[in-house]
C-alpha cells in the first residue's frame, strides 16, 4: 500500500509540474490551528552563498477579531523576519515590519513575490528544490504553528506558462 501511495503521489507530482499553477496550488499542503489557516506555504531554492531566503504562504483568520504575526522561526536559518517589498521610483525595495503582520477577522492576507515575506537570514545551507523546511509561525490572538515551507523552482509555478514549453530545464 504504501509503495503504492508515494508512486500516486509521485505520478500526482509529475502531472502538476507540468499543468502549472492550479495544479501545484490545488495539490499544495495547507494547515489549520484554530481559527487561522495557513495556505501554500513554499520557499524558493537560494544560490550558494546566498545568505537569505525566502517565506511565502496566505494566511486566513476565521475568527472575528485580528490576529498578528508577529514572529517567526526556523532551524535552517539564524532569524526570520517579516518584510514588506514595495516598488518606489522603479526600485524594489523592502522593509521590516516592526509591529508584525495582521489579518483582520475574516480576511486572507497573502505573503507572495512583490509584496509581504518572510525572509530567512543568515542561513545555515543553502535551501534547495524539493525541501521542505519547517517554521513556528508566533502569531499574537492565535496558536502559534509549526508548518513546512515547499521548496519550488525559482518561478515557484507563478508565472504563465505557454503550454508545452515547460522543457526548458536540463
Ligand atoms: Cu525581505
Amino acid at each position: 500500500m504504501k509503495t503504492l501511495t508515494t508512486l500516486a503521489a509521485h505520478a500526482l507530482l509529475g502531472l502538476s509540474l507540468l499543468a502549472g499553477t492550479l495544479s501545484t496550488t490545488a495539490l499544495a499542503q495547507e494547515y489549520t490551528e484554530g481559527k487561522i489557516a495557513i495556505d501554500y506555504p513554499w520557499s524558493r531554492p537560494t544560490p550558494p552563498g546566498v545568505p537569505m531566503g525566502v517565506g511565502y504562504m496566505a494566511i486566513t483568520n476565521h475568527g472575528d477579531s485580528d490576529v498578528t504575526l508577529i514572529d517567526a522561526s526556523t532551524s535552517r536559518a539564524k532569524s526570520v523576519s517579516i518584510h514588506e517589498s514595495t516598488m518606489k521610483n522603479g526600485t524594489m525595495s523592502m522593509r521590516p515590519l516592526k509591529e508584525g503582520l495582521t489579518i483582520p477577522g475574516g480576511e486572507t492576507v497573502e505573503l507572495k513575490p512583490h509584496s509581504y515575506h518572510l525572509m530567512l537570514e543568515k542561513l545555515q545551507s543553502p535551501l534547495k528544490e524539493g525541501e521542505s523546511i519547517p517554521l513556528t509561525l508566533n502569531f499574537e490572538g492565535a496558536a502559534d504553528m509549526d508548518i513546512r515551507l515547499d521548496v519550488k523552482p525559482l518561478d515557484g509555478g507563478m508565472q504563465k506558462k505557454e503550454p508545452g514549453m515547460d522543457h526548458s530545464g536540463h
